[in-house]
């Protein structure tokens, strides 16, 4: 070989050194003496990605040459988190690598800390992405996730004067040493314009998109390295870019200033993520970006297919295409366009193919987050589709017609065009029809899914439907985030359970033990006591680690029902203001999560939490008993710092709301204990760890639908309880806000004349059970036991389980081990 294959594949701590050093010269033209903390950072992740290319150049030829089947997922989100660390674990040289660098001086964490992670996702939905990419390749799956290269991720945030502000989220400044432009892979993506019918010589009809815009779809792509196996799949996330053509179109007819623009329109559409989950803004920019990912996506699969000699009948033999929720959805009309525009089918063929390749996972149940498109905007963008989509309803209501007898009100929820005021597209629809699979995320939200938003649909096809639970990694959420309680865990059962998770049963054994016991809070104090520095160092609030850590971390939301949790916070003080030398358990109240930039109510909420703490964390009377925390800038890299050390971990949802929750599992699995409504996960996550170890409270879905349709009126729980109703008179009357009695104004008239989510209606449970939670903590041996059953019994939510689940019963696609070298 011409290669230095010691250099760039060895694993030992000499040929790790050796790399790091050729790389500092060679790549960062330094020497050890002038180079800076990034120029390390960078020179042993480029060391660390020579030894992925290896295998990863084995797995794409494997996959290829023995014409496997593959997954294919398509995701406009992907929350990555810094990928240094999760590399080392996975490729199994953290210990080589920690000892690497300090022989050459220089300290690994210090190294870590310097990553910016590649923040392309809102939240639950986007880390699920990155999650299950993980699973796929630790579970040895073929497997391309495809994307969006965002050049600005989800907004980074600060908080000023209690409220939120946002920052730009300017990740690729320092270069991204992860993914390799590959400027040869690029497709070309049409927008706009209309469509020319005609028939051909052979008296076929046909049709001729003549685009308005032309943009060119450019891939990138990341190694993504199962935990120690050699299959390395790959993570394609497409940049747009100006085609080469046009440019010089407008140049040469003088127009020099529309070809600039015209190419920063093109290169706008992968430049930002849009930081709303859960409600839609209908913004033509937005279907733009899910077009040009999905149209690429597609382009680039039945590229591959053909490439293999394959007919392209014969797609949805090679391809299983996965719908992370609608976002990609356009994909089943797309699809129909290339097989029929392009590839010549015939329409039944055609549709064929395409619902034998798709399937759907839903993630919410609110109304307000199922997508739709006004007709005509969506028409301005994609005017082949928008007749594709006609042909589509038109044949899919001719066939259901029989089957519903004619019944209107089915048929018009059933249509995937929906008609009032303005006619719209529902995407939900297009992906049941177009899909052979339709999923929820737990089995709750599956069952609801069923009995409401997707019921018509559910009665038509009813074997289209299960459900996969999520799941959540065990390398990054515990191994990488956690590696004390890993020791400690490891040094008790091996190793194996973190492939195989169920193992943690194992460690029920020692569950009584008070050595063991001992251990185990020791571990959650250390971590306790680092996330003490980091929240001093970024808040300037001193906590104090042998207090109840309270923690409630997910994105802000009214459903999700932080300000629920805030008033408990309110009750406690006022106990405390009330007899000063009240006996309570010391809590602090960890807070963290971004609003988006244009849901008030969210922002309302962070500004009320630390409007809150100021006034508790500053009252003598206080005396340190309670702590709230408002951590800023909730993102992946926090998170791993956070769930090590919570106590409490706090999923309070409106029950039915909540489509499963990830979270909810990566605190368990650390040892926190939940306290939280009969929601999403949680129902399961309860079952899983016994009632016992788990604070159950709250109206269940079942009756919180009932209380709606029976009328609620949140103003009665307001008048009957005398906790809640001071804790509200105070935030009315500016007691948090300095007198100022108009801020929270809207935030307390929607609870009190509205109240959406039942706040009011839960509090008094709320508080309850947050009692019976610090009564347990009082007795420590039983709360150590309590946490370490959490995490024993938490071997259902690897997300290693739902991708065998995804595998077996919906991609049916099987394990390929890749061998280096042959
Ligand atoms: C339509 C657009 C505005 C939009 C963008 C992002 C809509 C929704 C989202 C993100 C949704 C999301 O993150 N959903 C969460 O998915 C998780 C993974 O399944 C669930 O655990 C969680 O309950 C759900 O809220």
């Amino acid at each position: 070989e011409v290669l230095d294959e010691d250099a760039r594949t060895g694993l030992s701590v000499e040929a790790l050194k050796k790399a790091i050093l050729n790389n500092l010269f060679y790549v960062q033209g330094k020497y050890p003496e002038i180079a800076t903390r990034n120029d390390y950072y960078m020179s042993l992740a480029y060391a660390v990605r020579d030894r992925l290319l290896q295998r990863w150049v084995a797995s794409v030829k494997q996959y290829l040459e023995g014409r496997h089947r593959i997954v294919s997922y398509l995701s406009a989100e992907y929350l990555l988190g810094p990928h240094l660390a999760n590399n080392l674990i996975n490729l199994g040289i953290f210990k080589e690598v920690e000892q690497a660098t300090q022989e050459l001086g220089i300290n690994l964490q210090w190294l870590l800390d310097k990553e910016v992670e590649p923040g392309l996702g809102n939240g639950g939905l986007g880390r699920l992405a990155a999650c299950y990419m993980d699973s796929l390749a630790a579970l040895e799956v073929p497997a391309i996730g495809y994307g969006i290269r965002y050049q600005f991720g989800i907004f980074e945030q600060e908080i000023r004067d209690g409220w939120q502000v946002e920052d730009t989220d300017n990740w690729l400044r320092r270069g991204n040493p992860w993914e390799i432009a590959r400027r040869e892979l690029n497709y070309e993506v049409k927008l706009g314009g209309y469509v020319q019918h005609y028939m051909d010589r052979d008296g076929k009809f046909r049709s001729n998109w003549i685009p308005e815009l032309t943009v060119k779809g450019v891939a990138y792509d990341t190694p993504i390295v199962g935990y120690k196996v050699n299959t390395t799949n790959t993570l394609r996330l497409w940049k747009s870019e100006a085609p080469k053509s046009f440019d010089f179109q407008s140049f040469n007819s003088g127009d020099y200033n529309n070809a600039v623009n015209q190419k920063i329109i093109c290169e706008n559409i992968s430049k930002v993520l849009y930081p709303n989950d859960e409600t839609l803004s209908g913004k033509i920019l937005r279907l733009q970006q899910q077009y040009f990912f999905v149209s690429c996506s597609l382009q680039d699969m039945i590229g591959i297919h053909l490439r293999q000699g394959e007919k392209i009948e014969d797609f949805n033999v090679t391809f299983a295409v996965q719908l992370n929720d609608t976002h990609p959805a356009i994909a089943i009309a797309e699809m129909m366009r290339l097989l029929v525009d392009e590839y010549d089918l015939e329409w039944v063929d055609a549709w064929r193919v395409t619902t034998r390749s798709f399937a759907y996972t839903n993630h919410t149940l609110l109304p307000e987050a199922l997508e739709t498109w006004d007709l005509e905007l969506f028409g301005s963008v994609l005017p082949r589709h928008l007749e594709l989509i006609y042909e589509i309803n038109r044949r899919f209501l001719d066939e259901v017609t029989i089957k519903v007898y004619g019944n209107h009100n089915k048929i018009n929820s059933l249509s995937i065009i929906g008609e009032g005021p303005r006619k719209y597209i529902k995407m939900a629809n297009l992906a049941c029809a177009g899909s052979f699979a339709i999923n929820g995320v737990a089995a709750l939200h599956t069952e609801l899914l069923k009995s409401t938003v997707l019921k018509d649909w559910y009665a038509l096809y009813p074997e289209k439907f299960s459900n996969k639970t999520n799941g959540v990694t065990p390398r990054r959420w515990l191994v990488l985030s956690n590696p004390k309680l890993t020791s400690l865990i490891s040094g008790k059962i091996g190793e194996s359970w973190i492939k195989h998770l169920e193992e943690l049963k194992r460690l029920e054994a020692f569950a009584d033990d008070p050595e063991f016991q001992k251990a185990w809070m020791d571990v959650k104090y250390e971590m306790k006591k680092t996330l003490a520095k980091k929240i001093l160092n970024r808040t300037g609030i001193k906590v104090n680690p042998d207090s109840l850590f309270d923690v409630h971390v997910k994105r802000i939301h009214e459903y999700k029902r932080q300000h629920l949790n805030i008033l408990h916070v309110i009750a406690l003080y006022n106990r405390i203001k009330k007899n000063p030398s009240l006996e309570i358990v010391p809590r602090t109240f960890i807070f963290a999560g971004k609003a988006a930039p244009g849901y008030r109510m969210a922002k309302l909420i962070i500004k009320l939490i630390n409007s809150v703490g100021e006034i508790v964390n500053n009252d003598p009377d206080v005396m340190d008993r309670l702590k709230v925390v408002f951590f800023p800038n909730y993102n992946v890299s926090n998170a791993q710092v956070i769930y090590p050390a919570a106590d409490l971990s706090v999923q309070i949802s409106t029950a039915g709301k909540e489509a499963s929750g990830t979270g909810n599992m990566k605190l368990s699995m650390n040892g926190a204990i939940t306290i939280g409504t009969l929601d999403g996960a949680n129902v399961e996550i309860r079952e899983a760890v016994g009632e016992e170890n788990f604070f159950l409270f709250g109206l269940t879905a079942e009756e919180v639908a009932k209380k709606k349709n029976e009328g609620y009126n949140p103003y009665s729980y307001y008048l009957e309880n005398e906790e809640l109703k001071l804790a509200i008179d105070q935030i009315a009357s500016g007691y948090f806000s300095h007198l100022d009695d108009k801020i929270f104004k809207d935030l307390v008239d929607n609870l009190l004349y509205h109240d959406p989510f039942l706040v009011l209606a839960d509090f008094a449970s709320y508080v309850a059970s947050q009692e019976q939670a610090a009564e347990a903590f009082k007795d420590k041996k039983s709360w150590a036991k309590m946490s370490i059953l959490n995490t024993a019994r938490m071997g259902k939510f690897s997300s290693d389980r739902s991708i065998r689940e995804y595998c077996d019963e919906i991609w049916k696609v099987k394990s390929v081990p890749v061998h280096l070298n042959g």
